[in-house]
């Protein structure tokens, strides 16, 4: 296996998203590795290089949703508004790599098609697709959590004869929908986002509903340079506030139960969230919406209001409003006049939750209630959350161990770091790890910073090889399961238990904890000397 080795490296970091940039950083700067990144894409970027669909922004807002590790990138970069589009994002992203000289430490235009443990060598070999192998004594898997594009196997798409695209994997040329009859599948975050814009150019938009969602408005504006700095200067208190919260918002929790005030100064309080807008909705105005159900039921309530009051027909707005499951179960939207595009002549909303799509005919897309004929799909079905993106890898690790086995009754991880077999692999936003619950940016530097640290501390001791016991993979493995009961995370069908993915085996993935216990709970394990871990030469 060893003779055709192109090079090898003391890490590779696969990715060149927000975890993979700032891995290759912290391990060439810090720690002076020999680090090579690999990237499929032909730059950096990661999500915010392949989601190029019409509408894409980020949920977060802008001054949270961004490293905050560098005081140069800090400085040197105002976002434009409180909720930038993709290309800003890209265009920081691109603007860190090039200011932290990056890109030369990356492969780009590479997809690794497999990752092998080598017992002998102690190391992991890299097979890429562009024939070049390497080698490596530690691999961070930085692919992010929602990088497998999912399209569902619906009868007939083969014969299509218009064009279909999944929002995750957009041409970067963009699509003109001028003229063209449309039809969009799915309203989840990505659906909201794009149904509205793409209403705004295309001649006709048919918009395939299988299940309603919940979102509130996310009420974007533009940001100046005065307002920069002013955040800027109190930036320690946010960097403070995200890393103390629960999901690494800087907002605090309002202590008040949605079940203690009286119904008219609790629909003032959802009214003036709904004003201001954004993921403060879930947070600022009650602590027990995801806790209680008869307290969600109140802001499901008020949203359901809504919904009958902006879209006028009430029977679309019927169809529109969720019921079932709580708000903020699925992983909340926030939007721009997502529900007013319903009032659109050339919108219809097309209700498949009973029966779905049942075939894709070479002209268009047939649902319970008729054909419909179309020139364009727009796949908006998500992803193959959180294993997808790593089970891709292909990674064997101990005596021939296939993750995709170890993997087949759901993730089994310590603390979504690494897994048992698979020595010196690491994984940044991974299963059982809390971060697709938080701001992603602040679970990102949290993993990359314990893992530079952990590598630091192997090479300082001369003990090259970590991984978990299996014991502390079942123990976390189980504490993950148990934290999942906790609050009503678990009750709706979503991407966090794999709900979104036949066949996929039914698992809820991020840990529920919360992103300051977590971070507690890894730096008490790394103070220890790595309790729970096994360390060798
Ligand atoms: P999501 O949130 O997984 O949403 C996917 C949507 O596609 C959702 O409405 C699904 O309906 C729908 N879907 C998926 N498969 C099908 C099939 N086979 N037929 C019809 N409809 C389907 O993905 P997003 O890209 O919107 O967002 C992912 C994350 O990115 C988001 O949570 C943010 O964190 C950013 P369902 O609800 O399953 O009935």
């Amino acid at each position: 296996a060893a003779n055709d080795i192109d090079s090898v490296h003391d890490l590779v970091v696969v990715g060149a998203g927000f975890s993979g940039l700032y891995m290759v950083h912290k391990a060439r700067e810090e720690l002076g590795l020999d680090v090579l990144g690999i990237e499929a894409g032909a730059g950096p970027g990661g999500t915010w290089y392949w989601n190029r669909y019409p509408g894409a922004r980020c949920d977060s807002e802008s001054f949270y949703y961004c490293y905050t590790f560098s005081k140069v990138l800090l400085d040197e970069w105002d976002w434009s508004s409180r909720y930038p589009e993709q290309p800003e994002i890209l265009r920081y992203l691109e603007f860190a790599a090039d200011r932290l000289d990056l890109r030369r430490s990356f492969a780009f235009d590479t997809r690794v098609e497999s990752l092998t443990w080598d017992e002998d060598g102690s190391r992991w070999i890299v097979r890429t697709n562009t024939g070049r192998t390497f080698a490596a004594t530690w691999v961070v898997a930085a692919v992010g959590a929602l990088s497998a594009a999912n399209v569902p196997d619906i009868p007939g798409l083969d014969d299509f004869q218009g064009e279909w695209f999944h929002t995750g994997r957009w041409p970067h040329e963009g699509v003109d929908f001028t003229g063209r009859r449309v039809a969009q599948i799915g309203t989840g975050s990505t659906g909201i986002q794009a149904a509205p814009v793409i209403a705004r150019q295309a001649e006709h938009l048919y918009v395939l509903q299988r299940t309603p969602n919940y979102t509130v408005p996310a009420r974007d504006r533009p940001m100046d340079r005065d307002e920069w700095v002013r955040i800027k200067s109190a930036y320690d208190e946010v960097v403070a506030a995200t890393k103390s919260s629960f999901a690494g918002f800087p907002y605090t929790p309002s202590p008040r139960s949605a079940l203690e005030v009286p119904e008219v100064e609790r629909r003032a309080i959802y009214e003036s969230l709904w004003e201001e807008g954004g993921f403060k909705f879930l947070w600022g105005g009650f602590h027990d919406l995801l806790l209680d159900e008869r307290a969600n039921e109140t802001a499901a309530e008020f949203i359901r209001s809504k919904i009958r009051d902006i879209v006028h027909d009430p029977e679309i707005a019927e169809k529109l409003c969720p019921k079932g499951y709580p708000y903020g179960a699925k992983r909340p939207p926030i939007d721009t006049d997502y529900y007013e595009t319903f009032n659109r002549d050339n919108v219809t909303l097309v209700d498949i939750s009973e029966g779905g799509i049942s075939r894709i005919t070479p002209t268009g897309v047939e649902t319970p209630d008729g054909h419909h004929e179309v020139d364009t799909i727009v796949f908006a079905t998500g992803f193959d959350a959180m294993t997808g993106p790593l089970l891709r890898l292909d990674i064997t690790g101990r005596d021939g161990l296939r993750l995709a086995d170890e993997w087949v009754d759901g993730p089994t991880t310590y603390l979504g770091l690494q897994v048992a077999g698979f020595p010196n692999l690491f994984t940044i936003t991974g299963p059982g790890s809390p971060s697709v619950l938080t701001n992603m940016p602040t679970s990102i530097e949290q993993h990359v910073e314990w893992i530079a640290r952990c590598i630091d501390d192997l090479r300082q001791r001369g003990q090259l090889v970590i991984e978990p016991t299996q014991e502390a993979v079942d123990t976390w493995t189980d504490h993950v399961a148990e934290a999942s009961q906790f609050g009503l995370f678990n009750r709706a069908d979503s991407w966090y238990l794999g709900a979104n993915i036949p066949g996929k085996k039914r698992v809820f993935m991020p840990y529920v904890g919360g992103l300051a216990n977590y971070r507690a709970k890894c730096e008490e394990i790394a103070a220890s000397g790595y309790e729970g871990f096994l360390v060798s030469p």
